[in-house]
């Protein structure tokens, strides 16, 4: 299943890098399904990302943070594909690292149905992390993917990345993220999923944490494009991942395609502490 998408999305990866690199293109007009005004590169890599997803068969629809609606491909294929083209976009106007998620599911959408997922990380280097049964690492040279390595995290790290707006979190959340600094965690959080989520795997591990907050009741991240790859990239890395509210998040159905969650990623010790301390507090 790898190999029906690996190569497409290399492709994705080359095509979105060199998209980045022409001529700022500036605000359009358009607002996507999250209210974030939509950047025209925004527009550019979502159209990248239909056109190559389009040509794989065994693809049936599409589901991108820039559509309001999932998109049918093929009545016969298999495989739902949610994406965000370039999560974090608003951070090429100072230069720092973007990336694209995919989320793949078998038959539907939902946690319990997905079989793989994958981010590219644009930055002094694009790289490319594609889980299925084990996490596997390609780095872009002389414009080919080469295989690095497989990747593994510690049961416990030391990188702490504390999502939202920290006047707006649960004081239990506070406390809970403030016990880690005091433990001589060091804060890493650039306020891009893509790479601050990649730091912590590649680092060997830590926590990233984005809570329901007072002004995002229900989290900010996209469960289908977002939250679900990023936990299932994890747990088959040997971290893990939660949401703070159900027993086991990845058993969960589909609900909406731009639902949100709050969601937690990290070695196993992080999360360990996090289920605690969310179950305390429900
Ligand atoms: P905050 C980028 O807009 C994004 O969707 C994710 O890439 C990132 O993790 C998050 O929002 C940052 O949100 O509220 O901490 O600035």
């Amino acid at each position: 299943m790898k190999d029906i998408f690996l190569e497409p999305i290399q492709r994705i990866a080359k095509r979105i890098k060199d998209a980045i690199d022409t001529k700022n293109m500036g605000y359009s007009t358009q607002e996507n399904s999250s209210g974030d005004t939509q950047l025209q590169l925004d527009i550019k890599c979502d159209l990248i990302v239909e056109e190559e997803l389009s040509l794989i068969p065994s693809v049936h629809t599409i589901a991108s943070e820039e559509k309001e609606h999932e998109m049918l491909i093929n009545k016969d294929g298999k495989y739902f594909v949610a994406y965000d083209p370039l999560d974090g976009s608003s951070l090429i106007d100072v230069n720092l690292s973007v990336g694209s998620i995919f989320g793949i599911y078998e038959e539907k959408w939902g946690a319990r149905n997905m079989i793989a997922a994958c981010y590219v990380v644009y930055g002094p280097r694009v790289e490319i992390v594609f889980s299925q049964t084990k996490t596997k690492l390609y780095l872009l040279q002389d414009n080919e993917f080469e295989f690095i390595r497989e990747i593994r995290m510690d049961l416990k790290g030391n990188l702490n990345a504390p999502g939202g707006t920290q006047m707006n979190w649960p004081p239990f959340h506070k406390e809970m993220v403030d016990s880690f600094f005091k433990e001589g965690y060091r804060l890493r959080y650039s306020g891009g999923m893509v790479p601050d989520l990649h730091q912590i795997l590649i680092k060997g591990g830590g926590l990233f944490s984005y809570p329901n907050t007072e002004d995002r009741p229900e989290g900010k991240l996209r469960k289908l494009f977002e939250v679900y790859p990023f936990a299932f990239i994890y747990r088959v890395s040997g971290g893990d991942a939660d949401d703070g509210i159900h027993d086991d998040m990845m058993t969960l159905d589909h609900d909406h395609i731009h639902g949100t969650s709050q969601c937690f990623f990290g070695s196993k010790h992080e999360i360990a502490v996090v289920r605690e301390v969310y179950r305390k507090n429900r």
